[in-house]
This record gives C-alpha cells, structure tokens and sequence, in this order.
C-alpha cells in the first residue's frame, strides 16, 4: 500500500507525483486513468490528442478536497503515460485523413485514386487497431479489480472500453453528455468515426440495454431517424426541449430524475466536453452554442448514485488543447469530480 503518512494534502503539489499531485503507484490505485491520445478521425479543430498531457499538468492545480466522496482521492489515483506509439500512428494516420477528407469532399471519384483507396483502408485498419487496444488495457485493468477512467482523445477512443465494461458487468445502460448524437454510420467513409460511436456501440454491444444522451443540440436528419427507429434504445433530451421545460418553470431536479429512471441499473458515463457550454471548452473539435453549465452534469451524475443505481466507468473526451491551458484546467477538474464519484459509488 501507498504509504500517505507523510503525505501533505495541503501542501503545493509536487510535480514529480502522479496525477493531482497523488504520490500513489498503478499496483497501489483503486482507479487507474487510462489516456487515449488518438484523433485520426476528428472533423474540425484538432489538438484533443495532446490534451492528455495538459490535462496531467494542469491537474496539479486541484485542491486535494472533495467532501462529498468521502475524500475517494485517498483510496488511489493513477494516471498512466500516454502510449507514444497509440501517439505516433495517430498523428499518420490523422494526415492521412485530412488528405482524404479534402480529396472527397471536392467531390473526387474515389475509385479512380489508388492512393486514396490506400489511405481510407489504413485509416479504417488504423483505428480497428486502436478499438482492439483500449479493449485489451481496459480489459485487463478490469480483471485486475480496478476502476477505470479513459481520457481522450477524440470520441471514438472508448469504443473498446465499453466492450470492456459489457464483458465484465453484463447489461448496462450509457448517459452521454454531448452536443452530438455520435449515432452516423460511416461518417466521411470513416467506420470508427469519432462522429459514429454510438451508432458502432449500439450495433457490436447487445449488453449495451439504453443509452441516453443530453445536452445534443447538432444533429442529422438519419441520426434523428436511427432514434425514432430505436424503439426506445436510445432516448436524447435535446438541449433546446431541456431549456423549453427549464424556462417554462420546471427544476433541473425533476428533468434529471426523469433522465436517470431510464436508465438501468448499471451506467457509465461517456462525458464529451462538448456538451458543455463552449466557453469550458472553447478549443474542443466541434464546439457548438448552448449546452450545460459543469454543475448540471454533476448534479445528474448525483442523481443516478442517489437513485441506487451503479456508475461502473466512464470517459472523458475532445478535449482541446489553445493557446492557454483554461480547456485542460477544466478537463482536470471534471477528472477530479469523476474519479472521486466513480471511487466512492464502488467502495
Ligand atoms: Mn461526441
């Protein structure tokens, strides 16, 4: 065991510790933090897969207090390196992709270019090569008891990670923070699109009983047909239709219980920080107006603990990287809310 003896929570972070200042080892975490630095299929701003690492810094800034979990920090947080290789193949891969985005979006014949049909087979190659990677980390991290948080990287990252958690808890439900529904099929000839996730998740998880998403305010006109035809599969509050209820007098509380009862009795919690008000996450890949304040979504997540319900896992994706580091600094701090949550609903 981590001896915190002589350990100062309240003492500046010394930055040769791990994550949050925490002087714990990965053998000695109840949770380990599983970094995913990929974005080959990112539409928009990139950067998310460098966040990682400014996320890890700015995480020194946090005050080592949490009274609501009991303090869960103390029973073990541990951030791994993020993988140089998962590192390196993504910043190929994603030149590959921009090539091949500007190539068919002017409307190109695709199988008139031998080079370009070279570069979507890497690409989708590529990406079934990381799904199959976070599965075996993650897998393994849950057979050997811990808890597990994936930092991203771009949406597509924690695929693997719910094949994961449905092997090891069988049925389970996903609330998806996020301004997108994450629900096309193939976007941009991109199979494992980060744009697609959900859409992949539905269709190779049967485990996966319901997701529910909040806080979607872009979306297609397919994506609004796949959930029509979900039959209840998948259930979206609409950030407009929350705001309406919000606005015409109804409490966060009674729409956040309403959310959580449809959930089962075991969620994990796939957070893309665009679901957040932009001005949290002004350099994220698509940021879109609206969208929740940080409090909002804590509340919920509160909400499915109170209700007695399971949170088993989560991830925390498209963060951006700019010119300061105000995107991780809020990165690190929803991680912080997160783990501690996550630690105290499993002890
Ligand atoms: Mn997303």
């Amino acid at each position: 065991m981590t001896d915190l003896s002589k350990f100062d929570p309240n003492a500046p972070s010394n930055p040769r510790n791990n994550i949050f200042g925490l002087p714990f080892r990965e053998e000695d975490a109840r949770l380990v933090i599983l970094p995913v630095p990929w974005e080959v299929t990112v539409s928009y701003g990139a950067g998310t897969s460098r966040a990682c690492e400014h996320v890890f810094r700015a995480s020194m800034q946090v005050d080592l207090y949490d009274a609501e979990s009991d303090n869960g920090w103390r029973q073990g947080f541990y951030m791994r390196q993020p993988d140089k290789k998962i590192l390196m193949k993504s910043d190929y891969l994603r030149k590959e992709a921009e090539l091949y985005i500007n190539f068919t979006s002017k409307g190109e014949i695709l199988e008139n270019n031998s080079f370009m049909c070279k570069s979507l087979k890497e690409i989708n190659e590529g990406s079934n090569y990381l799904n199959k990677w976070v599965y075996e980390q993650t897998r393994t991290l849950l057979d050997q008891g811990k808890l597990v948080g994936l930092l991203g990287g771009d949406h597509s990252t924690p695929l693997g990670y719910f094949k994961a958690i449905a092997e090891k808890h069988g049925d389970f439900g996903i609330l998806q923070i996020d301004a997108h529904c994450d629900l096309r099929q193939c976007y941009e000839d991109f199979v494992y699109s980060h744009a697609s996730v959900m859409y992949n998740a539905l269709k190779e998880i049967p485990q996966l009983k319901r997701l529910v998403q909040a806080g979607v305010r872009d979306y297609s006109g397919q994506e609004w047909d796949y959930i029509c035809n979900s039959d209840y599969r998948v259930i979206t509050y609409f950030d407009k239709d929350v705001n309406e209820r919000l606005f015409e007098g109804q409490s966060w509380k009674d729409i956040a219980e309403e959310i959580v009862n449809h959930l089962p009795e075991k969620v994990y919690l796939s957070f893309d920080v665009d679901g957040l008000d932009p001005k949290l996450c002004p350099n994220t890949g698509t940021p879109v107006l609206g969208g929740f304040e940080s409090e909002q979504v804590f509340y919920l997540i509160r909400k499915i603990i109170q209700s007695g319900r399971k949170f088993i896992g989560f991830d925390l994706v498209e963060i951006g990287v700019g010119e300061n580091d105000w995107d991780a600094n809020v990165g690190a701090r929803i991680l912080w809310k997160l783990s501690n949550l996550l630690v105290a609903n499993n002890s």
